[in-house]
This record gives C-alpha cells, structure tokens and sequence, in this order.
C-alpha cells in the first residue's frame, strides 16, 4: 500500500480537528502584532528565508504561506508527510499554523493518525502569543515568485560557468585514483609519509548521521550531527596537488540539511556553498589541494546553524602532507612511526528549571534552547574525541619508548593548549603550516579556534602520559583530557626518584 492510501484509510478513523475540515480563519491566530511578530521570525529564519529573491534552505521559503497548500512550494524537498497532506487537501490556515508551531511532530501525527509520522521540522514555538504574532507577520507577506535571478550574488553564491558543471570533458581523466578508506579517531587513514608518483584523485565519502550521543558518564546525551558517526569526523589525509573528490551523502533518515567546509580548499566557502543537501540527496565537489598543513573541516550551513552543527559534532580535520615530506627548519626530512588525531569539540547543553541537562529526541529539536546556551560562551563539555573519558582507560592512545608520534589536533570553535604531561613537543606545527619551520621542543602548543596543530614527540619513558588541554579546568572539569599509555624501559639518567618518607 502506498503511502497516500495509507493516509486516506487512516484519514477515515479519525476524528480531525475542526480547522482541518473547514479550514476557518479563527480570531484567536489572528490578534497577533506583524512588528513583533517579524522579531520572533528571526527564531524561523536560521532555516526558513522570507521576501524577495528568498531561496529554499533547511525549510522552504514562507513567502505567502498562510493559504498555501501543505508541502508545495516549488524546489524544496519536503518530508513524504506534508506532501502527502497537502495532496489530501491541507491548506495552512493560521489556525492550522498554530497548531503546527506547537510541535510539528504531534500536528504531522495527528493530521495523518501515522504515528510513525515525520517531519524536518524539528523546531517548536510554545509561547501562543509569540506564535500569534509570527503568523501576523507572515500573514503580511506575498507570495511572489522567489525565484533569484542570478544577477546579485550573496554569501556563498559561486559563479559557476558551464566547464565547471559534471559530464563536461574531463582534465582529470589521466590521473590515478585512490579510495581512502576512512578509520576511526584517534587513527588515522594509511598513508605514505613522501608521496609515490604523481598527484592522484583521491576519492573520498562521508555520510551525515544524525544520532544520540553520550558526552560523559552521568549519561547527558544529546541528538549529534557527525559525518560518518564520529566526532571528531574521520581525518582526511592527501599530498600536495592531489585532487579530492570528496562526496558527502544525507541519507534520508536525517532531518537536516548539512555541507562541508574544507580549510584546505579554495573558493565556495571552502565548498559549503556547493555542498548543501537535503535529507535524501548527495552532492560531489573536487578540489586541488594546493596547501600543505593540518586543516579544519566542518559543517557551515548558514547563520545560527553554523556554529549549531559545529557544536553537535560536525567537526574533522584534513591533512595534507608536502609530496616530498614533513622537513625541519634545515630541510631534513622528518618521519614518525604513528600519527594520532584528537579532535577537540565543546557542547552547551541546556539545562531544566533544577539545574539537569535536558534530553531531546530529535536533531534540531534543541535549536533555541542550545543557541541560548552557546551564546553565553559557557560550555557544559569541553571533550576530546566526543566525549569524557574517549581517550582514557581501554581507549588511551599507546607508544613506546623510541616511538615517535604525530598528533594532529583540531578545535573549531575554542583556543586549545594541548600538552603532554612529562614529555614535549619536539617539532610543532602550531598554526598547522608545514611551509614554516617547525618550532622547537615546546612544552605546550596553542592551537587556534578554526584551526589544526600538529606536533612529534619521541617518547623517552615508559608510563600513562596526560594528553590535555593545559587549560586545566577545562581539561579536568569539563573533560578535555586524554591519556597515552607507552610501554619500555626506564631510562634513570633522565629521571629518578631519590627519597620519598618522612621529614628528615
Ligand atoms: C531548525 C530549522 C527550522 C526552524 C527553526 C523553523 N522551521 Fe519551519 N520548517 C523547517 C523544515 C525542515 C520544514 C519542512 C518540513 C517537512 O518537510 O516535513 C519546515 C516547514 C515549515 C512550514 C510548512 C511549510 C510548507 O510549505 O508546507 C511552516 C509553516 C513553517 N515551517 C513555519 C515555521 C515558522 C513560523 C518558524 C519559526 C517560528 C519555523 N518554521 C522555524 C525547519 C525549520
Ligand atoms: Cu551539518
């Protein structure tokens, strides 16, 4: 059975509010003030764009959408729900709007008596005055041809000519291709620390998943948003001048629309603006890795929801190693036995009337109570490979004595201090760039918000090192601690204990 029939089985064993029948324009949605209305729409407008040229993004644009038909505003990918309602007739009268705002869950649920029923929208408006006056502002726009014309370019807009569009002639169709298979942090993928042969085409997929996430022990979860369910997202390592062919799928499960933004890309927002998709739909960059260095990568959708999914997880790095290698300020090569990547990420989980971080059960549902919170810049977890404790105990990272490591360190939002407890960093690449010299057996490296480090250390002394950010707070109270095991012997020229008692 199809879904519409489905529907209309169900349509019949239930009892429908009033205003889905005759759809009346009742007073009570239609007191509202359009002034302050317009104010609260900027709750709406992280994911839904009014007025003229307004072009589709998370929502559809709501330019005339009080009398318009459920799910019908051309070029936007709705959820099989409210295509199917609007098909049985639903129209959005305010009454039916206010209702919508409420929970569009509980409204898509009752409406079809589905209740398995889904929605994007995940958002809800509780405050009934609040939504009275939104609906008084949207009930004062017309539903004019949104259609951009092209002839202004906004943020993001990429001025593509026809040589740039897919199945065109192929300049690329000589070079290799790879398939990176990706790993789990802290790993990294197999790579050659000096590139064999020419660039190549390294192919690369992640997928968006939306799904419950557990930040520490006490059990505080929240709905994360991860490419290819890993926070941090999987690194990315390439050479110089190889092309990434990067494809990111949304599988239809999701509720959100996502995109990436590479650091070690050029133009289109580092391809944000050519990435952006729905639940259900993939898209395909390739670019010239032109840089060499550790670079972010992440989510950037547009306004509010740009730091909104870099706080849920949205977060990786891509490393791109010089072809001939990593070399010292002299150019000596430098090479290590192992690389490990740590991915720094700060939540803000919103909180209840007594002070318990509150659960949500669908991506977005926290949107404004989580913008609240990020926007006092106090997070509630500040964490290593997403969550308290990932990198300690059975997960710590291991080495041994003569083993060098590289560790690749990447924060998105905040300045991390990443320090190893009674070792250092004897090459770092604090800013990531590995044109510039390394600098030199540092205790301590800063690594910016918006931005990857890198730095090798040859362990000397078997023990449990503290990887942290020397923050300290940060690292013992909110989490960003994680541990390096390394086995060997101990080397007493470098240290001993000499007494420990009582005062002599
Ligand atoms: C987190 C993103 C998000 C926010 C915030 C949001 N919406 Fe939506 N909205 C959506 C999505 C996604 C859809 C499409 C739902 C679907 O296809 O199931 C939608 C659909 C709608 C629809 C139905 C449109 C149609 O063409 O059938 C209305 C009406 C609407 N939203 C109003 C609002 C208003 C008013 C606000 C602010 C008070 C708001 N939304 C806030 C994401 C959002
Ligand atoms: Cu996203």
């Amino acid at each position: 059975m199809n879904y519409p029939t489905l529907h209309k089985k169900l349509l019949g064993m239930i009892v429908l509010p009033a205003y889905l029948l005759a759809a009346p324009t009742s007073p009570s949605a239609q007191e509202g003030d359009p002034a302050a209305g317009e104010k609260i729409f900027r709750k709406c407008a992280s994911c839904h764009r009014v007025g003229e040229g307004a072009k589709n993004a998370t929502g559809p644009v709501l330019n005339g959408i009080v009398g318009r038909q459920t799910g019908s505003y051309e070029g936007y990918k709705y959820s099989k729900s409210l295509i199917s309602a609007g098909e049985n007739g639903l129209v959005w009268s305010s009454e039916a709007i206010f209702d919508w705002l409420a929970n569009p869950r509980d409204f898509i649920r009752a409406y079809t008596g589905d209740p398995m029923a889904r929605t994007k929208m995940s958002f809800k408006l509780g405050d009934e005055q609040q939504r009275r006056d939104v609906i008084a502002y949207l009930g004062t726009l017309s539903p004019q041809d949104a259609a951009a014309d092209g002839s202004s370019m906004s943020h993001g807009d990429t001025p593509f000519d026809d040589k740039m569009a897919a199945g065109n002639v192929d300049p690329l169709a000589d070079m290799e291709r790879v398939r990176q298979e990706l790993v789990l942090p802290p790993n990294v993928p197999q790579h050659d620390q000096v590139a064999k042969g020419d660039p190549k085409i390294v192919e690369i997929e992640l997928i968006v998943e939306e799904k419950p996430w557990m930040l520490d022990s006490d059990g505080t979860t929240v709905v994360a948003l991860t490419y290819n369910g890993s926070i941090p997202a999987p690194m990315l390592i390439v050479h110089q001048d190889d092309i990434v062919e990067l494809t990111l799928k949304n599988p239809d499960s999701n509720l959100m629309e996502h995109n990436i933004d590479l650091h070690a890309a050029t133009g289109a927002l580092g391809g944000a603006g050519i990435t952006t998709i729905a639940p259900g739909e993939e898209s395909m960059i390739r670019f010239k890795a032109t840089k060499t260095g550790t670079f972010l990568y992440h989510c950037a959708p547009e306004g509010s929801m740009t730091p909104y999914h870099v706080t849920h997880g949205m977060t990786g790095a891509i490393t791109v190693l010089p072809r001939d290698g990593i070399k010292d300020e002299n150019g000596k090569l430098l090479t290590y036995d192992k690389m490990y990547y740590v991915g720094e990420n700060d939540f803000y989980v919103p909180r209840d009337e007594n002070g318990d971080f509150k659960t949500y059960e669908d991506a977005g549902e926290d949107l404004g109570d989580w913008i609240e919170v990020m926007k006092t810049l106090l997070p509630s977890h500040v964490v290593f490979n997403g969550r308290v404790g990932a990198l300690t105990g059975e997960n710590a990272m291991t080495s041994e004595v003569g083993e060098t490591v590289m560790f690749v360190h990447v924060t998105a939002n905040r300045d991390s201090r990443p320090h190893l407890i009674g070792g250092h960093l004897d090459y770092a690449w604090e800013t990531g760039s590995f044109i510039s010299p390394p600098l030199r057996d540092l205790e301590t490296m800063l690594v910016r918000g918006g931005s990857a480090g890198a730095a090798m250390y040859t362990f000397l002394q078997p023990g449990v090192y503290a990887y942290l950010n020397h923050n300290l707070i940060e690292a013992v109270e909110l989490g960003a601690a994680g541990h390096v095991v390394v086995k060997g012997e101990w080397n007493d020229e470098l240290m001993q204990q000499v007494y420990l008692g009582p005062l002599k």
